[in-house]
């Protein structure tokens, strides 16, 4: 292991003609003639990938202040295109999952977290196949992926494995002697050179090909802290004390990779096309830049904070294996994609930077401000290999080849949903548009929606003011994100079923329903059926599940003015769920609409069978929150009805008496008011003014 490490650094050290990004000036004026030119059909393109981690937008020129200098970057964005609304999972490990997969990360062996080894499997289940796998099998790419997987696998030769985060590698008598079990080979790379998650968690040792690299009688119990290195070129950081490589060091994470990725192209000789996938550690935590890059270049310290220094260096590691491919003549018939993923459901956390070269096909120097999602790529290189997604894969992407591609041509994703996991779902959101709806899970769900075309730092919710443009579409995005989401509900209408041997059936859910089984090899079950082929439904327990959370609609009420109300007018206006959802009879009995059940369901000794289908019983509310604004409201609308003098109520101007409620103004504003502030206590207490409507006695 010593001397093999100490080589490799040699190599790294020597080979600066990889790392120079000045190179071969004359050879890219020569490309850029050929701009424009037809795809040949049969040529396939290479691809690579480049993939950050917790770079935001902000960290990048076109969209930061651009403190860092980022040539290479910059560079890329002039060969290209820049998609300016690009979008991933909050999370490392799921976005990853989205890129390979083309899904949302629910549809993987785990809906949401971080994966690292297990005793079980890896996020691809039934037929999914990765874009690796698929150009594999289907152009015979030689294929290679370099750094950080996170996508969880099984430990060797179907060993246990404790969970003990600090000792995976001594913790189960696992025989390390054997390949890991459904890591990155398992899912169509020919050749791996990874760690389980980045430079952030033990085991700090890489695995080729499967094979730990580390000698198991010398792994090592790294503290947390700082530690010096062999190579004293930096100060290696633990961020999480773990075992791992005696040599492991987390400066050199990055070079390593740039050499790994360096020999995969020496090696690759055959005139077949290659895909390279690269998992950066930058700009991940901890922070430990070298003090040279392989060049010679000074880095550590050259910013006044490690992470700017971190980002400099992915600069120049961008460019190296940029000049790796260009260096070989391949760059013309290469596809290049740099992209990241980032951290929460608000704007900074999962916009992501993304940048596509691909000589001669798409324009350079170009932004591009269609709706794209990293599971875009999966789709949107089908559309340039001209390979067929496999059935069962990619559902949930959509290809935006023709949006890079010409100008005047809009991406065509009209939605993209986000949820954010803390051990279960703790917030999510949709875009639409210019606008985004985003949900947090909390005691009070709460709610907003910003129009991101004039509020990027999402300011003014406009759900504040009720109006019924405002409620429309915030109804529209919250039921659009539910159906992309883990728990989305049944479909009651009658779909195709797209392939195996009932393909072209017309059926319902009952197909499934009658043999379950169904459910793996036709995936459209866990599309439309989810309350019979969804997996991890404990996890649906955050969210209403069809069969527990229904609307009872053969459920009426009598209205203010007489007439009879259902489920269906009650969801149509924000307005009308607040006014009424607090009689308990009623969000009993439209208990989806009235989100009842999203509190409930978070308690998971909640049966998740039926008979819940109709209003059901009361024992079943047993955790939803005793808090406001539901506690004092009587079951029954009170018989006599005045307003308490002196009554004052919290507004966000001020206090304010039942008079505001129903004083003169225009109809519709007063009844926005009303809408707004008649509940819970204020109903009660001002119940004349909240009842008699914009008309004030
Ligand atoms: C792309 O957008 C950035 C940031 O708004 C801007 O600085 C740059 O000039 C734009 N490029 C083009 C070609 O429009
Ligand atoms: C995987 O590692 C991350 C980072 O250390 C940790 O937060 C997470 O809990 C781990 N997951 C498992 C399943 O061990
Ligand atoms: C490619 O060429 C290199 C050096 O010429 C050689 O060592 C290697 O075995 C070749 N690889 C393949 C796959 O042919
Ligand atoms: C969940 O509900 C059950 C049954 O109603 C109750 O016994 C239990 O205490 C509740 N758990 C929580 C965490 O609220
Ligand atoms: C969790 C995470 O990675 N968050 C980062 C997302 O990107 C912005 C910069 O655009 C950073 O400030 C966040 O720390
Ligand atoms: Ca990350």
């Amino acid at each position: 292991m010593k001397l093999y490490h100490i080589h490799i650094f040699l190599m790294l050290l020597s080979r600066t003609k990889c790392c120079d990004a000045k190179v071969k000036e004359t050879k890219k004026n020569v490309r850029r003639n050929v701009r424009r030119k037809t795809q040949d059909e049969s040529k396939k393109p290479n691809i690579l990938i480049i993939l950050a981690d917790d770079v935001g937008t902000s960290d990048i020129p076109y969209w930061g202040d651009n403190i860092v200098p980022m040539n290479n970057i910059q560079k890329l964005q002039s060969q290209g295109v820049t998609f300016m609304h690009a979008h991933a999972s909050p999370l490392c490990a799921p976005s990853r999952y989205m890129l390979l997969s083309g899904n949302y990360p629910h549809r993987g062996y785990q809906k949401g977290g971080a994966w690292n080894f297990s005793a079980e499997q890896n996020q691809f289940i039934g037929d999914q196949k990765s874009i690796a796998e698929v150009l594999k099998d289907q152009f015979n790419y030689h294929t290679g992926m370099y750094g950080k997987w996170h996508l969880g696998g099984r430990v060797p030769d179907g060993g246990t494995y404790s969970n003990d985060r600090s000792r995976p590698l001594t913790c189960c008598d696992i025989d390390w002697e054997k390949p890991m079990e459904d890591g990155p080979n398992s899912i169509g790379f020919d050749e791996s050179f990874y760690t389980m998650g980045g430079i952030q968690s033990a085991p700090y040792s890489f695995f080729r090909n499967e094979y730990l690299q580390t000698d198991v009688n010398n792994i090592k119990f790294w503290e947390e802290g700082t530690h010096t290195t062999v190579n004293n070129n930096g100060e290696s950081i633990i961020g999480k004390e773990g075992e791992g490589d005696p040599e492991w060091d987390s400066t050199e994470y990055n070079v390593r990779l740039v050499k790994e990725v360096d020999d995969f192209l020496e090696n690759h000789n055959t005139t077949d096309p290659f895909f390279l996938y690269v998992g950066l550690g930058q700009v991940h935590t901890p922070h430990s830049p070298p003090k040279f890059y392989t060049d010679g270049t000074p880095i550590a310290g050259t910013f006044e904070d490690p992470h700017l220094d971190l980002l400099y260096e992915m600069d120049l590691v961008v460019g190296s294996l940029m000049a790796s491919v260009e260096d070989r003549g391949l760059m013309e018939n290469t596809l290049v994609i740099f992209t990241s993923d980032n951290g929460s459901v608000w704007e900074g956390g999962y916009t992501i930077p993304m940048i596509m070269r691909y000589d001669g096909i798409i324009p350079t120097g170009e932004n591009k401000t269609g709706l794209v999602g990293i599971n875009d790529i999966y789709a949107t290189l089908a559309d340039f290999v001209g390979f067929d997604i496999p059935d069962g894969s990619a559902q949930d992407s959509i290809s935006f080849a023709d949006h890079a591609k010409s100008e005047g041509k809009a991406s065509n994703r009209d939605f993209f949903g986000v949820w954010n996991w803390a051990g279960r779902v703790n917030s999510q959101a949709i875009r639409y548009g210019k606008y985004k709806y985003a949900m947090v899970f909390n005691d009070k769900n709460d709610e907003y929606l910003y129009d991101l075309s004039n509020d990027v730092r999402e300011k003014r919710n406009l759900l504040r003011q009720s109006s019924d443009s405002v409620d429309e579409l915030k109804i529209q995005m919250s039921t659009e994100l539910r159906r992309l989401g883990f728990c989305p509900l049944d479909v009651e209408e009658s779909f195709v079923i797209p392939y195996g041997p009932d393909r072209g059936k017309e059926v319902t859910c009952q197909y499934f329903k009658e043999d379950k089984t169904r459910c793996r090899s036709v995936h459209i079950g866990e599309l439309n059926c989810n309350s019979i082929c969804g997996r991890n439904n404990n996890l649906c327990m955050l969210y209403p599940k069809s069969s527990q959370c229904r609307d009872d609609h053969s459920f009426e009420f009598i209205r203010e003015n007489g007439d009879t109300g259902t489920c269906g007018w009650l969801s149509e206006r924000a307005f009308r769920k607040e006014k009424y959802c607090g009689r308990t009879e009623i969000s009993n009995g439209c208990m989806a609409t009235c989100k009842k059940c999203s509190k409930n369901i978070l308690n998971t000794s909640v049966p998740s069978q039926p008979p819940y289908t109709s209003a059901p019983s009361q024992l079943l509310y047993t955790s939803v929150p005793s808090q406001p604004p539901y506690t004092s409201v009587p079951s029954q609308p009170p018989t006599s009805c005045w307003n308490k003098k002196q009554y004052k109520f919290p507004t966000h101007s001020g206090e304010k008496s039942c008079k505001w409620l129903c004083f003169k103004g225009k109809k519709r504003k007063i009844k926005r008011r009303q809408a707004r502030y008649c509940k819970g206590d204020v109903s009660l207490s001002c119940c004349q003014a909240c009842n008699a409507g914009p008309r004030c006695t």
